[in-house]
């Protein structure tokens, strides 16, 4: 009796202390502008955001002109930012507008370019830290339409992206160098009334284009990191809500938003802000301990120097990726969960430098002949090799997109438990690759017969048992 008694408290107790374990865990701090989803999206317009993984980028704007130098001095810095580094004031800088001359503009050239590349989307800066806006804002001096040119170049833009299947994503910098009512910070209730002042005219710009160009499927804030901002964190959580409203199905990036402590992209309760994470920017999550990126949708970008965004005329100044590394970070991204999006700076007449022209076309080459292995897939659960990446395809098949020929011409896969290899084959040619198992759960994975001397894919189709956890559960239906 006295036993029986002793088990029941110490069942009671262990009991109690599993439930108080869960009710700590739930403990939230509560915020009113915090997450707003609970993990990720699975509604049509984000997994169509997900399986496109390719995207490209567009910063143009009035920078371009100069490309990097003023008054004769070239700056190293970020073309884009070359209003900072020169310190030159607004009504300066927005001179430039008298230069506007794009007359190599040709949008279905560059939606033709971007389609041959293989990305299935475009983020274009609508209007970047200068101001300068590429629609006729009816809310600023500073816009296409007051220049000599005049063309609608986003509405051109969209169309034409649009017509080649392309998704278009807007860039928005919400810090804006040319307005007055723009504050860093607010010390003042002067600055107060300046900034909410300065937060109606961003969102009518947010309001115009989201009418204008009802296509439009996501919006990317940037420069949205200043005290002012996150002082007033309500509205990063008003203007997500508002384009939803106005934009079924749009998708918002981690970076607009802060919450009621300010925090960013993350909320205090540790929760992704937005629809993806847009922290990835010219870095990838490591491979190896960051795996728990696998958990939300995210979105890398990258540049072809090491860091120009906008057009620079002197691209000797820093190494230049090769397209083979470009690609490289692609998959990698991919291989992780993510998207990547590869950036251009277009010249001030609307043409592309040379280099980008033939980066794009040899990515196109290679996206032709291994796209399988990018699209619609996602982080495969394997243990990272040293040749290369695995993505996981839609049926639950496995890619091996090969980087490094090892010297022994056996690749090593090592399988998560329950999963083993059927059959593998190359990608391109359908040819039989020899697998031979060595220990459980690790094969040796032939290399192709002839080297494709390039880096390329091998399909692996897998077994699943029975009772198999993680991301293989599904493909067991
Ligand atoms: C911003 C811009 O300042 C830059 O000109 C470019 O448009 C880029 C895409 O975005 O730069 C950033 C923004 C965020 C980070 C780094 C650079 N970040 O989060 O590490």
């Amino acid at each position: 009796m006295r036993n029986k008694l002793i088990i029941f408290l110490v069942l009671l107790i262990s009991a109690t202390s599993v439930v108080c374990a869960q009710e700590a865990k739930k403990e939230m701090i509560p915020l009113k502008y915090g997450a707003t989803n609970e993990g990720k999206r699975q509604d049509p317009a984000m997994q169509k955001f997900r399986d496109n993984r390719l995207g490209i980028f567009i910063h143009w704007g009035l920078y371009a002109i100069p490309g990097g130098e003023w008054n004769g001095k070239v700056y190293g810095g970020a073309a884009e930012w070359l209003k900072s580094w020169a310190k030159v004031p607004a009504d300066d800088w927005m001179k430039l507008m008298d230069q506007w001359n794009p007359n190599k503009f040709n949008a279905k050239q560059w939606a033709k370019m971007a389609k041959d590349m293989g990305a299935k989307y475009v983020k274009i800066t609508t209007k970047h830290h200068e101001g300068f806006c590429l629609w006729p804002s009816k809310y600023s001096k500073y816009t296409v339409a007051q220049t000599h040119d005049k063309r609608d170049l986003l509405g051109e833009m969209v169309k034409a992206y649009n017509d080649e299947g392309i998704d278009v994503h807007f860039y928005f910098s919400v810090m804006d160098w040319s307005h007055p009512d723009y504050r860093y910070s607010i010390k003042s209730e002067e600055d107060s009334i300046a900034f909410n002042r300065f937060l109606e005219f961003t969102d009518n710009q947010l309001k115009e284009l989201a009418t204008r160009y009802p296509t439009v499927k996501d919006f990317w804030f940037d420069g949205t990191w200043d005290a002012s901002v996150k002082k007033n964190s309500w509205w990063t959580a008003h203007a997500e809500q508002m384009l939803k409203e106005m934009v079924p199905g749009v998708t918002i990036n981690s970076r607009l938003r802060a919450d009621d402590k300010g925090k960013r992209h993350f909320d205090s309760n540790g929760r992704l802000m937005g629809d993806y994470e847009s922290g990835y920017e010219r870095r990838l999550p490591d491979p190896v301990k960051d795996l728990k990126v696998t958990q939300w949708d995210w979105e890398g970008c990258m540049t072809i120097p090491e860091n120009q965004w906008g057009y620079h005329k002197d691209w000797s100044l820093s190494y230049v990726k090769t397209p083979i590394e470009v690609i490289d970070r692609v998959v990698h991204a991919v291989s992780m969960g993510g998207n990547m999006v590869v950036n251009f700076g277009p010249q001030a007449d609307g043409d592309f430098r040379p280099e980008e022209k033939a980066l794009s076309a040899a990515i196109g080459k290679w996206t032709k002949r291994y796209g399988a292995a990018i699209y619609g897939c996602d982080y495969a659960g394997f243990d990272k090799q040293d040749w290369g990446y695995y993505t996981r395809g839609k049926n639950g098949e496995v890619y091996m997109v090969v980087f490094n020929q090892p010297y022994s011409e056996r690749l090593i896969v090592k399988t998560p438990k329950g999963i083993s290899i059927e059959k593998a084959s190359l990608l391109t040619t359908g040819e039989d690759i020899t697998v031979v198992e060595t220990t459980r759960n690790e094969y040796n994975v032939s290399v192709p017969k002839k080297n494709p001397g390039e880096p390329y894919v091998i399909q692996l189709k897998i077994r699943v048992a029975e009772g198999t956890k993680g991301v293989y559960r599904d493909a067991l239906t």
